[in-house]
């Protein structure tokens, strides 16, 4: 069924979310306090990471409705949310991200299983890298807040590279010709594996870019471990 995220790690939907939860999910991230933000050096904010932990009142948007469905649906399980990330690409915070691959997820708890490794502490939020079979397994669902032409900064991916965990000068061996631009409309969602090597460019539109990145899995933890 989705042909293109099995052979290429990625894949635009069709579907997009109509516009009533759109705006309910807007209207939650709006009331975001300038606090929750991540910083640049100059003080433009440009992203909440762990957005589901910031704001209480996201995690039932994102625990029921279009987007846990869709990813139950391609996962052909009960999922749960792992994490979410709102990234607010705008005049003034407007960045080029790096090729790499997403390889650390928040968590809870604790294992001696020695294939769950490179722990560390962010903000007073656990992290860790999940053996490579979890985070095959791992989808992230990529909701467009705002019309995101290739020009205004869209996800740039390398298609099929989301079968390895590769390391950093893999990484950066991909040359320009490697990477698809990814556009999208508002409401649409883009679904991929986190292991898909990703990039993204600075907007050259004088417009936000606001993208809702959640990440969902059908996996079940070792003894001692939970999903934050
Ligand atoms: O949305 C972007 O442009 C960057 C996304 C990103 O770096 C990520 O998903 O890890």
């Amino acid at each position: 069924m989705n042909a293109r995220l099995d052979a290429d790690g990625f894949e635009l939907l069709h579907r997009a979310m109509s516009s009533e939860p759109l705006v309910e999910l807007q209207s939650v991230l709006e009331a975001a306090p300038q606090t929750a933000f991540r910083q640049r050096r100059n003080g433009s904010t440009y992203a909440i990471r762990n957005v589901h932990l910031e704001l209480p009142d996201l995690r039932p948007l994102l625990e029921r409705g279009f987007l846990i469905s869709l990813a139950n649906e391609i996962l052909k399980s009960p999922t749960t949310l792992v994490s979410a990330t709102l990234f607010d690409k705008q005049p003034g915070a407007n960045w080029f991200v790096p090729p790499h691959q997403d390889l650390f997820v928040p968590i809870a708890g604790t294992t001696d299983d020695p294939r769950w490794t490179n722990w560390s502490t962010k903000a007073g939020v656990r992290y860790v890298e999940p053996p490579v079979e979890v985070q095959r397994e791992l989808l992230a669902v990529r909701l467009h807040l705002d019309a995101c032409p290739g020009v205004n900064g869209a996800l740039e991916v390398v298609p099929g590279s989301h079968r390895k965990r590769l390391s950093e000068d893999a990484v950066a061996e991909f040359n320009e010709e490697a990477f698809e631009v990814c556009p999208a409309g508002p409401g649409e969602v883009l679904l991929m594996r986190p292991l898909l090597v990703h990039r993204s460019h600075a907007a050259k539109l004088p417009e936000r870019r606001r993208v809702l990145h959640v990440v969902y899995s059908a996996a079940v933890l070792p003894k001692g471990l939970e999903w934050t």
